[in-house]
């Protein structure tokens, strides 16, 4: 599985991560029944209600114009779409609508959200002073709830699912058939390399130059010394006329070149939802351009992330910071590992050998949060797969878990995006928000109860522990690479921060209230990088005299 000697950094922080309540098997259930209350659907519902009724104030026009205003900003492909949504939910709009709603009573007033019974009831913005009458079942609301099930017949009080009204559904669909699949969509040879950047191709690993040979990819032994093609795909081919030797050979075959694997989940993952979407004072046309750029590739960022960032930013209108990553470092370092990148991590993280872990995490019991036996058992299961795949010459870090109760301490009383017209949403309202939908990513951290919190990070300590133990007691163990445990960077990266006058919020997401954002990520990389330098230097290599030649013989190696 992976050629070139590897530099492998696991990340473990599953334990976090939340699995749906409800026993659902394929990505379709997990966006459609995801959460209580209405979850997804609710929340949904909420978002685009705020940003359109949000948008009316701004412009002062009625929320049905706001509507489609919202719908020109997006591309053509899915304004088309949004565009059918909004005839069929504009007229809902007009009937049901009152100047006494705000997005929670209006979506609850058309069932995308409602109570559980023994549930409390779930609101973001701050309510309204005068209740506009609930569950009002008008003719138009009736196609909401029947427009799904045509055939069947379809209960009015069973709840609506946002993914079936027109326009929404196509894109549902879209995002579905992306989640679905972690290998490249496009890979002609099947060595799960890509020639493609989005939908899991070079983005997370690094580009194929030859995609009809399974033989040939990034990181792969060079065939023939590359003397007549390039089939390690970094670039450098060809037969040095003074000396009569292979370029490989000359710049690469001593050079200790490696490549990077990073093992991890959504955590590890750079997700990032541009706060400007559901900012309202700062949303327009300009920052949706990317939009299928950003959903073909799940709403991560690994061309720019801490472990295999590998490009400039360049769509700084949504995403802000400066690029740092390991991969780049070590390409600096060595030439000869252009392309040699792989990241495994998976959104809510399925990946091989960790997989077990994950389904164990459950929104509101700690009975099902990982145990430290499990996590034992985990990384060994890692471990014995990297042992069978690693080449001789490898490095694996165990790295450990933060705390995050950082979260919360930094964000309590500052406004999300979404409160951006009137400052009336707090990230401890969000927190308890996403709580009660049960969809929050983290409900230990984010959360506003202090008992909770100190007890995630309790675990959190006990999970890091194991690890540690694991990486002590299992060193001489495997023959094919040299394990350590690392502790967690964050706090390295948040005190390079404070040094330069910064504060613990500017490196955290502003929309979902947890991942490290882009500057997080660079101070990461960093931090990273200089505990690799000063105390793990065999596991970097050493720094490639030719760097030079190879530049000036072979440009910018193909690229990426
Ligand atoms: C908003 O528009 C209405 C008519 O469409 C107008 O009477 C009113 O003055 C406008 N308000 C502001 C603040 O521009
Ligand atoms: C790993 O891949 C995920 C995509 O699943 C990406 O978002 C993330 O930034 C990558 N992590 C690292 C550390 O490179
Ligand atoms: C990023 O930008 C710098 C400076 O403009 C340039 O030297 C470098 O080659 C660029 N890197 C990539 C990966 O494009
Ligand atoms: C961990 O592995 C050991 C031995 O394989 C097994 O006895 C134990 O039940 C496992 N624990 C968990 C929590 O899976
Ligand atoms: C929303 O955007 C405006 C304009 O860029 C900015 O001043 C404000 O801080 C943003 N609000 C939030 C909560 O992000
Ligand atoms: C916080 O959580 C703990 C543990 O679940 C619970 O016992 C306690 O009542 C909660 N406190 C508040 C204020 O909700
Ligand atoms: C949580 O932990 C902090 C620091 O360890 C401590 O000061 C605080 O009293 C704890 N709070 C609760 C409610 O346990
Ligand atoms: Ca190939
Ligand atoms: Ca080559």
């Amino acid at each position: 599985m992976f050629y070139s000697r590897a530099l492998v950094l696991s990340v473990p922080l599953l334990f976090c991560f939340v699995i749906p309540t409800s026993t659902s098997t394929s990505v379709k259930d997990l966006t459609i029944h995801f959460g209580g209350n209405g979850g997804i659907s609710c929340a949904t519902c909420t978002v685009i209600m705020s940003l359109t009724e949000q948008l009316s104030v701004i412009h002062n026009e009625t929320i049905i114009h706001s509507l489609e205003r919202l719908c020109k900003y997006l591309p053509d492909k899915y304004r088309q779409q949004c565009q059918i949504f909004a005839e069929f939910f504009g007229k809902i709009l007009i009937e049901s609508f009152t100047k006494e709603d705000n997005p929670d009573t209006f979506c609850h007033k058309i069932h995308f959200c409602f109570t559980e019974p023994g549930k409390q009831e779930c609101s973001i913005f701050p309510k309204p002073k005068s209740r506009s009458p609930r569950n009002v079942h008008t003719g138009i609301l009736k196609e909401v709830l029947t427009y799904k099930m045509k055939q069947t017949p379809y209960k009015i009080h069973q709840d609506p699912k946002i993914c079936e009204l027109p326009g929404i559904k196509a894109i549902c669909d879209w995002i579905e058939m992306i989640f679905e699949k972690h290998d490249p969509a496009i890979d002609l040879d099947d060595d799960r390399f890509s020639t493609y950047q989005t939908l899991r191709g070079s983005s997370w690993r690094g580009k194929d130059c030859d995609d009809s040979r399974k033989d040939i990819h990034p990181g792969s032994r060079p065939l023939q010394a590359d003397k007549s093609r390039d089939s390690n795909c970094n670039g450098i081919m060809g037969i040095d006329p003074v000396s009569g030797q292979a370029y490989e050979d000359l710049y690469c075959k001593k050079s200790q070149a490696r490549g990077i694997v990073i093992l991890g989940d959504s955590l590890s993952a750079h997700f990032h939802v541009p706060r400007e979407w559901l900012n309202t004072t700062e949303i327009s046309a300009a920052v949706f351009e990317p939009l299928p750029f950003i959903l073909e590739n799940e709403f991560d960022w690994p061309e720019l992330s801490s472990g295999t960032g590998f490009m400039n930013n360049s769509y700084s209108n949504v995403i802000h910071g400066p690029m740092y990553s390991v991969y780049n470092y070590l390409w600096q370092r060595n030439r000869c590992n252009h392309r040699d990148y792989q990241n495994l991590s998976v959104n809510g993280a399925r990946s091989s050998a960790m997989a077990d872990t994950i389904e164990k995490s459950h929104p509101d019991t700690f009975a099902h949060m990982t145990t430290p036996d499990e996590m034992k058992n985990n990384s060994m299961k890692t471990l014995q797969f990297l042992e069978k795949n690693l080449p001789r010459g490898s490095h694996v870090f165990l790295i450990g878990l933060a705390d995050g109760r950082v979260l919360y301490d930094s964000l309590k009383d500052r406004i999300h995006p979404i409160g951006s017209l009137r400052n009336d949403v707090t990230y401890s309202n969000f927190y308890d928000y996403f709580n009660c939908l049960e969809i929050s990513p983290c409900v230990g951290w984010m959360n506003t109860n202090e008992t909770i919190r100190n007890m995630t990070t309790e675990r959190a300590m006990q999970l890091s522990n194991v690890l540690k133990e694991v990486a002590q007691t299992q060193a001489d163990k495997y023959s094919n690479f040299k394990l350590a445990y690392m502790e967690n960077p964050i706090f390295q990266a948040i005190d390079a921060l404070k040094k330069r006058g910064g504060q613990i919020w500017e490196v955290l997401e502003p929309v979902d209230g947890f991942h490290s954002n882009q500057l997080g990520q660079a101070l990461t990389a960093q931090a990273l990088w200089q505990n690799l330098e000063t105390q793990y230097p065999e596991a970097i290599g050493p720094i490639n005299p030719f760097n030079d030649k190879i530049h000036a013989i072979f440009g910018d190696q193909g690229g990426y």
